[in-house]
């Protein structure tokens, strides 16, 4: 959505509905440090979906939205899947492509989008399963990054296909027994952060969605390195609780402990030199633009006698 649609006319105000008067008044867009502080107070940041109570695909997605650099100016790809359920929902523009072919249309929308609009920024970010990314999307993804083309890739890493009721994923774990992979699963998860870094992504992280401000660093980080450098990637663990016989209420702790010292998914980062750069100077440009604020307040301060 673009932050001027999202301004109310004013001859038409007292015939639009009151959910569309909260989300004009509660918009984040153009804000200045909006971040995932906003959920809960902005309408625009999901207030329902469509996936099952507490999933945490739901929380991951409303992160991702509130760390957009620039949501007026995004474009999602989706793919088939549990993900693609909560499109629907979302006020970014988005994309649903066919099963697999993502980073396919990504690589065309964001080429195009340089041409159509060479003045704006326009980001591209694809949004989609494990099953959609390392199985049958896996030769687009890593052609996209070989090709370096300047977009970022976020997989929701459920460890299987949740959607189609639990088949096996290559991002599986060795010996899960899914409800329609009976066998158990006979080889080791594929590493698909160690592919993407080798495949050429600039920025590589992989992590769960139990701690906000790292989600949001994260995104942050690789839409920006996306935006001036080349291919990003994170794979987010969003645990299905219905396959693994979680409550509603249990996600976040089964995240916490994967994300514990020893477990399955301890935070790993791969930063370029080139995005290491970037990354430096974004938070020096970042500390002198909060000192500069913080030297105007106190100027304004009246002198006490
Ligand atoms: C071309 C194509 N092949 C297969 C399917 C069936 N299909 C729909 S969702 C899905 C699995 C999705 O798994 P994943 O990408 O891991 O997403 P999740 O549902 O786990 O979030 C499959 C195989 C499809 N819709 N289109
Ligand atoms: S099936 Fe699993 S991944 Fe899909 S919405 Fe339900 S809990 Fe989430
Ligand atoms: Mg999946």
């Amino acid at each position: 959505m673009n932050k001027d649609k999202i301004t109310l006319c004013e001859e038409l105000a007292d015939i639009m509905p009151p959910e569309y008067h909260e989300l004009v008044e509660t918009a984040t867009y153009g804000k200045e440090g909006r971040g995932w502080k906003d959920i809960g107070s902005s309408k625009e940041l999901i207030e329902q979906h469509s996936l099952c109570a507490g999933c945490p695909e739901s929380i991951a997605f409303r992160y991702i939205l509130a760390s957009l650099p620039a949501p007026e100016n995004t474009v999602f790809v989706g793919s088939t899947g549990c993900t693609s359920l909560v499109f629907p929902h979302v006020a970014v523009q988005n994309i649903h492509s066919l099963f697999g072919n993502q980073n396919a249309i990504a690589s065309g929308l964001k080429r195009t989008l340089k041409r159509r609009f060479p003045d704006v920024e326009k980001d591209v970010v694809v949004l989609a399963g494990d099953g959609a990314t390392v199985d049958i999307g896996l030769d687009m993804t890593m052609q996209s990054w070989f090709r370096q083309e300047k977009f970022t890739t976020i997989c929701f890493d459920n460890e299987l296909y949740a959607n189609t009721g639990g088949q096996e994923s290559g991002l599986m774990q060795k010996g899960f027994v899914a409800k329609m992979a009976p066998a158990g699963k006979n080889f080791d998860k594929v590493r698909l952060p160690e592919i993407a870094r080798e495949a050429g992504c600039h920025y590589v992280a992989m992590l769960t969605v139990s701690k906000p401000n790292r989600v949001e660093k994260a995104i942050r980080q690789a839409v920006m390195i996306a935006r001036e450098i080349g291919p990003t990637y994170v794979q987010l663990y969003t645990p299905c609780i219905l396959e693994i016989g979680k409550q509603s209420m249990e996600g976040l702790d089964e995240m916490k402990d994967a994300e514990s010292i020893g477990g399955r998914f301890v935070m790993k980062e791969y930063i370029s030199d080139q995005a290491q750069q970037l990354i430096d100077d974004m938070e020096a440009e970042e500390k002198a633009k909060k000192k500069a604020a913080k030297e105007a307040k106190k100027a304004k301060k009246p002198v006490s006698a």
